[in-house]
């Protein structure tokens, strides 16, 4: 045996005459430009090296290859290209064998798919997500995985991005065997050694046959592109995937592969692919606070749960179903009683769907306990309280966690907006009190705010990253401030809303314009979803502290007078007769707002749907970029998360900071002073925003600064 390293990111070891590659480039092997060269050349070599029989291709670490190296997006390409390099290892006249484990994502396997046999372990995730950030498999993907598994199948793997598993692979046809065990060198290498052993030929896959029917494959790519019509939202590369499909279908392979290299490039060039990588980046940044670098988390084995309503209750399934006991504390048995329907409630959902068994409920809900008395919370590690939002009541709670929790036990409030720092210092403990901000519903919804108050425990705010993970939430840090990071821009971006439509858009355009630029849902629809007697009810609270000055639009309260609080009472902004999901326009509603334009002697004005966007966007932006600038968000990249998982923002565009850089903050400065004109109180520049025009500068480049 001889061994030799490339030095390359590419390892190359001669094992009883089977070259042994091995992309060793952490943490997941992607496909830098070394690794490309290295790999090139390594192939080259074995094919002129006498002493080589064959060529195994293996990835240290927990994977195969991640994929291309996403991170050379955007910047000058660099030779050789990721298709040129399959179609080298493609083109090899000696065997080459891909042993597959952990994860061959995207260019990982296009890699494997141009080796000529491909063995997978248990462990292996196959797929092609180059669609979850706005490409298409460039790299051959598109012309090999239908000649490989057929049109159909290669579909559904490229425009919904899954993973599949080694079984799942195999049946499919995408691998030739599955591993026993999970050393990966010894298998790959004993499958090798058979193919050898059987004089098994090289199989190229740009000759394999799944495409033979051109009848069955023309009707999947049809199919395909109805359905992607209809579903894909305005994204750019799901239909270029088709394209890209029908190409290998029509076209002989190498000008199949020439198209797909233009549709790729047309994705990489798009605004889209931009923002779907800046996600996939930011959401792995957020968990880098500070404080998970230099505190170790405490550990987390039982956790109480004060308040069984909606939140309490949607936090406590959160919780049970990662595996955590849950103590939850109500006032009397009656509201306990109540909590724990609620509970049952999720997962009666869930049975009545199929997703869970009876019995799976059963061992979840034994995980449960209630309890009328905070005694029960002695041994708990961490509490997390969501009783109503008022000061006093959670002060009262939380006395009554300090009296009995041990020492070290996490004190969390779940409030959305009122003053951590003064419950913190209501108690003796203020180092172990954390805000943890869900969002409704808690068990379903990915944002998690971690708010940090002055004075928490560096380890108290690694323990609340570490319990997100385990909750499988994405965790923003947050800054104290009313509204945190989400509900304080929300707050902005909602008045310019109703601002607009006493100026004169209704409602239902202004909802349609912003479903238009990618959101689930306009701002008056969530209003109805989330009932408007919430908002309702904070307004009545802050009317004593609102700024004279600043502009108030009444429309909500004169249909919060009528009882209409959306959904749940059947009309809000919308009517829903007979309990309709989807609301319609309501007559009465527009007689209201008129009515309340009159008052405000406003006289009404158009608004285009362009107008609309840009006072909407502008209002978000602004307000995100005083919150970066005041430090409640660590970074621009921590509001764009917040958006994406908590306020449906579009992920292809990236969150409200990533579409500033995209638009222009100049642009963006120019829009804010230009409706300061008529509202100088509302529409205040914001200073970052300012400073960052000045120096030319984007919010992108505060993204590395936390
Ligand atoms: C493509 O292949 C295009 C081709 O078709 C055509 C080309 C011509 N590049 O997720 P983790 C980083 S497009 C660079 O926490 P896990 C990541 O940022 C690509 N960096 O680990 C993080 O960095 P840090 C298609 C990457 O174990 C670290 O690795 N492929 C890449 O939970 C660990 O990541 C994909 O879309 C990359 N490709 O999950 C797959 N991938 O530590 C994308 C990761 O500094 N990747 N990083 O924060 C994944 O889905 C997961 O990372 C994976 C591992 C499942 C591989």
């Amino acid at each position: 045996m001889t061994s030799e390293s490339a030095g390359h990111d590419v390892r190359r070891e001669l094992r009883n005459r089977v070259l042994v590659l091995t992309v060793d480039n952490p943490p997941v092997n992607a496909l830098g430009v070394v690794v490309r060269r290295a790999l090139s050349d390594a192939v080259e070599a074995a094919e002129q090296d006498s002493a080589v029989d064959a060529v195994l291709l293996i990835g240290a670490g927990r994977n195969f290859i991640g994929g291309a190296d996403i991170k050379e997006f955007g910047k000058p390409p660099l030779p050789p290209s990721l298709p040129v390099v399959c179609n080298r290892i493609e083109a090899c006249r000696k065997p080459v064998v891909a042993a597959i484990h952990g994860a061959a994502l995207g260019g990982g396997l296009e890699i494997a798919l141009a080796a000529h046999y491909r063995i997978a372990l248990a462990d292996a995730r196959l797929g092609l997500p180059e669609v979850t950030l706005g490409l298409l498999p460039g790299a051959g993907g598109t012309q090999r995985a239908p000649r490989l598994i057929g049109a159909k199948a290669a579909l559904d793997l490229m425009l919904s991005g899954r993973h599949v598993g080694a079984r799942e692979a195999f049946a499919l046809g995408l691998v030739d065997r599955v591993g026993e065990t999970d050393d990966v060198l010894t298998e790959g290498l004993d499958y090798l050694k058979a193919l050898l052993d059987a004089k098994a030929p090289v199989r190229r896959t740009r000759d394999a046959d799944g495409l033979a029917d051109p009848v069955a494959s023309r009707a999947a790519i049809e199919a395909a592109r109805a359905e992607t019509s209809k579903k894909s939202r305005g994204l750019f590369s799901p239909l270029k995937i088709v394209d890209a499909v029908q190409a290998a279908l029509e076209l002989p392979f190498d000008d199949g592969l020439r198209h797909e290299r233009q549709l790729f490039l047309q994705c990489l060039d798009s605004p889209q692919r931009a923002g779907l990588i800046h996600a996939f980046f930011a959401e792995r940044e957020v968990l880098k606070a500070p404080e998970t670098r230099h505190a170790k988390p405490r550990a987390i084995s039982s956790v109480g749960v004060i308040g069984g309503g909606t939140m309490g209750a949607g936090i406590a399934v959160a919780l049970l179903d990662a595996g955590l006991p849950v103590t939850m504390i109500e006032r009397d048995d009656a509201s306990l009683a109540r909590g724990r329907a609620n509970i049952e409630k999720v997962y009666d959902g869930l049975i009545a769907k199929g997703r869970m068994t009876a019995d799976a409920k059963a061992a979840v809900l034994a995980r449960w306990s209630g309890s009328t008395s905070y005694d029960s919370l002695v041994s708990t590690d961490l509490v997390i309280e969501a009783v109503f939002e008022e000061m006093v009541i959670k002060q009262a709670v939380f006395a009554e966690l300090d009296r009995v929790c041990k020492p070290g036990a996490v004190l969390a409030t779940n409030t959305s907006y009122l003053d951590i720092d003064a419950i913190a210092a209501s108690v003796s403990r203020p180092g172990d009190v954390v805000g943890l901000h869900f969002f409704s519903p808690a068990n379903i919804m990915k944002l998690l705010e971690v708010v940090v108050p002055a004075r928490v425990s560096a380890d108290v705010v690694a323990t609340a990253f570490d319990l997100a993970k385990k909750l499988r939430k994405v965790p923003v840090r947050a800054g104290v401030c009313d509204g945190f990071i989400g509900n304080r821009v929300l707050a902005v971006y909602r008045a310019a809303a109703d601002y607009m439509m006493e100026d004169g858009a209704s409602p239902y355009q202004i909802d349609r314009v912003v479903r238009e630029f990618g959101f689930p849902m306009g701002p008056f629809q969530v209003s109805d979803l989330a009932g408007g007697d919430i908002g309702w009810a904070t307004r009545k609270r802050r009317a004593a502290s609102r700024d004279p000055k600043q502009r108030y639009v009444q429309i909500a309260d004169r249909i919060c007078e009528r009882g209409w609080f959306g959904q749940k009472t059947g009309r809000g902004y919308y009517l829903y007769p007979d309990g309709a999901r989807t609301g319609k326009p309501d007559p009465e509603v527009e007689a209201i707002i008129d009515a309340e334009r009159e008052r405000a002697s406003v006289t009404p004005r158009t608004f285009s749907d362009e107008e609309i966007m840009r006072r909407y966007m502008a209002a978000m932006i602004n307000e995100g970029a005083n919150v970066v600038h005041q430090r409640i968000a660590l970074r621009p990249l921590d509001v764009d998360v917040t958006f994406l998982y908590g306020y449906g923002f579009p992920r292809h565009r990236g969150g409200p900071m990533q579409y500033a850089d995209t638009v222009g903050l100049a642009k963006v400065l120019a829009d804010i002073r230009e409706f300061a004109q008529e509202d100088p109180v509302f529409w205040q520049p914001s200073p970052l925003i300012v400073g960052l025009v000045e120096r030319g500068a984007t919010l992108a480049s505060l993204n590395h600064t936390a």
